[in-house]
């Protein structure tokens, strides 16, 4: 009996050992790595790291730089090394300078181009470049080695709740953005805007919304109303949820009393009162607004390292084919010209 309890304790300890995280980051001793293969200004590069758990990874050590350098096919990614906040003084994000980094540059970098380079790319070579912000470019998300584990939200994110109602989790955001910028915000955090699928579902958010007074709602001036999944598809003209669904399927319509009512002509996007009745609003307008999760989605992955991280290049060569009018296999990467 007793031998059992050791075994079962040394189970449970085994188990405490392992932290999750999701499944789209790789883990190595050193951290989680994520490649990001869409192009993205270094502002939204940044944004987004910084949404998904993580930071914009930077080649601060040898380890992290072999590490990012065997992530990505590209020419160069995009650093978290940056002069944001005043020309030619280059830090990471987390504000280590330059100079502490040790790095190469790439043949007549830095240059500075036109005076409007102030972000800085690792090379393929492992050579850096200044280039601008505004291009976009792929990077890698880096979250370092944390004991915070995931919750039952499948998430780190704290501000993350489940309801046992409808086997979801949902987090208000206080911090009003537009419909664009809100749906960019909950995708990044593994999540999705609301959708109110039921009549308790409406319950849900006016419940959680009465938890966040007038006062709490930072960035708006239409504290009652809040963003959730659901927008007008013009050409099919119905009100339809994020989701591709018509808010009727998706199985709750319920507008307020005088709503849609497409004021100033300019009412698109789907929003909700405190009163959990919907409204259109204004696509361009802040508000806060409702995220929802599925609690296995994204999956996660315990923080086992991963050795097989062979990235698949084949695209990657045939987009320099194209660009090169080439057609040899045996490719050769060309430098970054800039
Ligand atoms: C996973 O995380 C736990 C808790 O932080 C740690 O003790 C363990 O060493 C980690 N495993 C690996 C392979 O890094
Ligand atoms: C490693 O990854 C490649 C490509 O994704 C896959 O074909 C191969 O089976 C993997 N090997 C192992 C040992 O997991
Ligand atoms: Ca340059
Ligand atoms: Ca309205």
């Amino acid at each position: 009996m007793f031998i059992l309890k050791c075994v079962v304790l040394i189970l449970h300890f085994t188990f405490l050992e392992s932290v999750k995280f999701r499944c789209d980051y790789r883990y190595t001793d050193i951290g989680w790595f994520k490649y990001h293969e869409i192009p993205a200004t270094w502002d939204e590069a940044r944004l987004r790291c910084h949404l998904e758990g993580g930071t914009l990874a930077s080649p601060t050590t040898p380890k992290m730089k072999s590490l990012m350098l065997e992530s990505f096919c590209k020419t160069e990614i995009f650093t978290g090394i940056a002069a944001i906040f005043s020309k030619g003084d280059y830090f990471t994000i987390a504000g280590i300078p330059l100079a502490e980094i040790s790095h190469e540059w790439a043949p007549y970098e830095p240059d500075n181009k036109n005076n409007a380079e102030n972000c800085i790319t690792l090379n393929s070579d492992g050579k850096l470049s200044d280039v601008r912000c505004d291009e976009p470019r792929t990077y890698i998300c880096y979250r370092e080695h944390s004991n915070v584990d995931v919750n039952v939200c499948g998430t780190p994110d704290p501000d993350y709740h489940f309801e046992t109602q409808t086997n979801k989790c949902y987090k208000f955001h206080t911090k009003a953005k537009n419909f664009e910028r809100a749906h960019m915000i909950c995708s990044a955090e593994g999540a999705h805007l609301a959708i109110i699928n039921s009549e308790e579902e409406a319950k849900i958010i006016t419940q959680i919304f009465a938890k966040y007074p007038k006062a709490n709602i930072v960035g708006s001036i239409y504290q009652d109303i809040a963003i959730i999944g659901f927008n007008y598809w013009g050409l099919n003209s119905e009100w339809t949820t994020i989701h591709g669904e018509s808010i009727q399927k998706a199985g709750y319509a319920k507008f307020a009393p005088g709503q849609p009512d497409n004021l100033k002509n300019r009412e698109y996007c789907g929003t909700v009162f405190r009163t959990g009745l919907l409204n259109d609003g204004d696509c361009e307008v802040n508000y806060a607004f409702f995220c929802e999760k599925t609690p296995n989605y994204p999956p996660v992955c315990d923080n086992v390292s991963n050795t097989n991280h062979s990235r698949f290049c084949e695209n990657d060569i045939q987009d320099h084919e194209k660009q090169l009018g080439s057609t040899s296999r045996n490719i050769i990467y060309p430098g970054p010209v800039y």
